[in-house]
């Protein structure tokens, strides 16, 4: 059924069965092939055990010491404290916090993982993109206050379309986690709503294909960057936490504000690791393993910061 996210904003997630699924821990080259078989099909997989667990806790150890050091402008005592309610300020000093953590690039380049990127996108090198995201769905009954609407992340990436995006949840996730809409990366990029306040929201999608995986530490849902998705309504006690990140051809071109931190709204300044260059994209990054050579054809985006399509997210959501 294809419904106008301005009519309807929920929607189902009775089919999650339907999902295609690959255990990275034990895949034959057969099972490789499906599953990229599928992502291209569907555009969307989820990759099992793509992540150590403990590459996870380790994140999150890191993150909750930083968060309670006081070298921030807002402290978090602890992670616990970080799944339940946290005001705006601290949901930014803990996105600025996240890119002081090595293993906030690093879990997007876990062995199982990388592996698997570099079979779905043809390359030795599969390039992970230095913007990348820590994402908190409050609890509550109701989607938190940075849960992103039904929308594709093309027209926010941009650069070429063959874009993956990985997220993963750091923490078992039943409920709140990612919602996506099967098969809809086919229908090329659907018209979003317009306006200062809009969010990028399609302004329609099928709520008959959305699913919504369940996933257990180290899961991972892979996407196409033309796949609509969006936050799922979380009912539990407790908020969900994730991180996403996104992959291309190393050859493939990208757009040139993706080489740049994004700033947040709330006070115009970089997303990026702490005392870092912001012109220079692997200082920024706090990506270790990141080997921005220049060698991408950088192009420009192809709807700008227009605030009649990007709204409220021409910085913040991507
Ligand atoms: O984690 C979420 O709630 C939304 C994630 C998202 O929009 C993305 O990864 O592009």
């Amino acid at each position: 059924m294809l419904v106008s996210t301005r009519r309807r904003r929920r929607h189902s997630a009775e089919r999650s069965w339907t999902m295609h699924e690959v255990d990275l821990a034990d895949a034959s080259e057969g099972d490789l092939t499906r599953a990229k078989e599928r992502l291209r099909a569907d555009g969307l997989v989820v990759a099992r055990k793509a992540v150590p667990r403990q590459t996870i806790l380790d994140f999150r150890h890191r993150l909750s010491a930083l968060m309670a050091s006081g070298e921030y402008p807002e402290t978090i005592p602890d992670w616990a404290t970080m799944r339940r309610q946290l005001s705006g300020r601290q949901v930014l000093a803990m996105r600025r916090a996240a890119y002081d953590c090595p293993e906030y690039a690093s879990a997007f380049r876990s062995e199982p993982l990388l592996a698997f990127m570099a079979f779905v996108l043809d390359t030795d090198k599969p390039f992970l993109h230095p913007r990348r995201w820590i994402r908190l769905n409050g609890a509550a009954g109701a989607t938190g206050s940075g849960a992103q609407p039904m929308h594709q992340d093309y027209w926010f990436v941009q650069g070429d379309p063959e874009v993956y995006t990985v997220w993963v949840a750091l923490h078992d996730c039943t409920e709140g986690g990612i919602a996506l809409v099967e098969g809809s990366h086919r229908e090329g990029l659907l018209d979003v709503e317009r306006g200062p306040a809009a969010k990028g929201q399609v302004v329609a999608f099928e709520t008959d294909r959305v699913v919504e995986p369940h996933v257990v530490m180290g899961d991972v849902v892979v996407f196409h960057s033309l796949t609509v998705h969006g936050t799922a309504p979380n009912g539990s006690a407790m908020t969900r936490i994730s991180i996403d990140g996104r992959f291309q051809h190393p050859r493939a071109p990208i757009a040139r504000e993706q080489l740049l931190p994004a700033m947040a709204p709330e006070d115009r300044l970089p997303i990026a690791a702490r005392n870092s260059l912001i012109t220079d994209v692997n200082s920024w990054s706090g990506d270790p393993a990141l080997e921005f050579d220049g060698g991408m054809p950088v192009v420009a985006s192809r709807f700008g910061t227009d605030v009649t399509v990007l709204g409220a997210r021409s910085t913040e959501g991507f």
